[in-house]
């Protein structure tokens, strides 16, 4: 990769993987291009978040008298205006909304997407990194509105993911099937510039991602496989914890550092009977990220992720996601190999 290449812009590497796909139609690209800007709204959003007393309830005013969003309910608004009238977008299904989303009527497109507005909500108020989670699939209805069945299609389907992380700075990631490529935004000039090109995770690592408080409810599985890297790693020494608490940046730093994020099923009943993270916009985005990087993503009984058949919009799936070697030895644990 040329130092020239490293220096160009998230709009124009978008074109160039249009060129790659002989049959688009630049539909996609226009897509994209619209959640860059949400992107940089969002962001420019977050790093106000101190100054503008963003994070008070909704309903509050700030101090230039504007009523005051959570941040959350601000990102999901701002994707939706966004897509509701880019003209490339047939139906939307967002964490925020228990039902699908329509656009406006004239605006219908080919695609639908799904998105995270805000992963990591728990972190929101404290500033630890925060993320925007898409999933983008081609419409399988005919013309119009788009309906609930092109959004429930598998994660093999998609045709573009990807997430923007708000941290030390923000990051744009995303896929659309020609690798991996990561983007760093200047605020100074509100480009987002090619920062990390080909984005390839480290086939093992000695990073493992995981809410340990859940231990004593973890299956055997789960905690042999935990209590192995702990001890004796892959063949390079026991691994460390890092877990912040938000998918996207637990993911963003194993992709790039290598890692294996885990958020199992445990032995309680209830909501977590089946993990914590949602499949159409939380996990499969990401695995498809993570296999175009060379890594893979399967639940905790072996199934590769990006070929579940989605039955709902918010259905929750059991996650583990990173390095290939690390993903490969916990399905060993799981097939009780180990
Ligand atoms: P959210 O979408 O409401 O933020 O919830 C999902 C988040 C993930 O970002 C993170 O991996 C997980 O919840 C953390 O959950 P826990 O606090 O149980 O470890
Ligand atoms: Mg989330």
């Amino acid at each position: 990769m040329s130092a020239k290449r490293k220096g160009i812009t998230v709009s124009r590497q978008i074109m160039d993987d249009q060129l790659l796909h002989p049959q688009a139609t630049g539909e996609l690209t226009g897509l994209l291009n619209d959640l860059v800007v949400a992107g940089k709204i969002i962001s420019a959003e977050v790093n106000m978040a101190g100054l503008a007393d963003i994070l008070g309830q909704s309903g509050r005013t700030n101090i230039q008298g504007e009523d005051v969003q959570k941040l959350d309910v601000f990102a999901n608004q701002t994707i939706i205006r966004r897509m509701e009238q880019c003209g490339h977008v047939c139906v939307m299904a967002s964490e925020e909304d228990d039902e699908i989303i329509q656009v406006l009527p004239g605006y219908e497109g080919n695609y639908a997407i799904a998105f995270d507005p805000l992963d990591g909500s728990t972190n929101i108020d404290v500033n630890v990194s925060i993320g925007t989670i898409f999933s983008i699939h081609k419409r399988i209805s005919p013309s119009g509105q788009g309906s609930v069945e092109d959004l429930l299609q598998k994660g093999t389907q998609q045709v573009a993911a990807g997430y923007i992380i708000y941290g030390s700075s923000t990051v744009m990631v995303y896929t659309t099937g020609c690798g991996v490529h990561g983007f760093t935004l200047d605020p100074s000039v509100g480009e987002f510039f090619l920062s990390h090109p080909n984005i390839q995770v480290p086939v093992r690592s000695m990073y493992y991602s995981v809410n340990e408080a859940y231990a004593d409810r973890w299956f055997d599985s789960t905690r042999n496989y935990i209590n192995h890297l702990k001890r004796d790693g892959t063949g390079s020494g026991p691994y460390s914890l890092r877990y912040i608490g938000s998918l996207v940046a637990d993911f963003h730093r194993n992709l790039i550092k290598g890692g294996v994020f885990l958020y199992t099923r445990d032995k309680t009943s209830g909501e977590k009977a089946e993990g914590k993270l949602r499949l159409l916009y939380e996990a499969a985005p990401l695995a498809m990220v993570v296999e175009q990087a060379g890594g893979r993503a399967i639940t905790d009984d072996g199934r590769r992720i990006l070929d579940i058949e989605p039955t709902s919009l918010h259905q929750r799936v059991p996650l583990i996601i990173g390095s290939k070697q690390d993903v490969d030895l916990a399905e060993k644990f799981l097939r009780g190999e180990m």
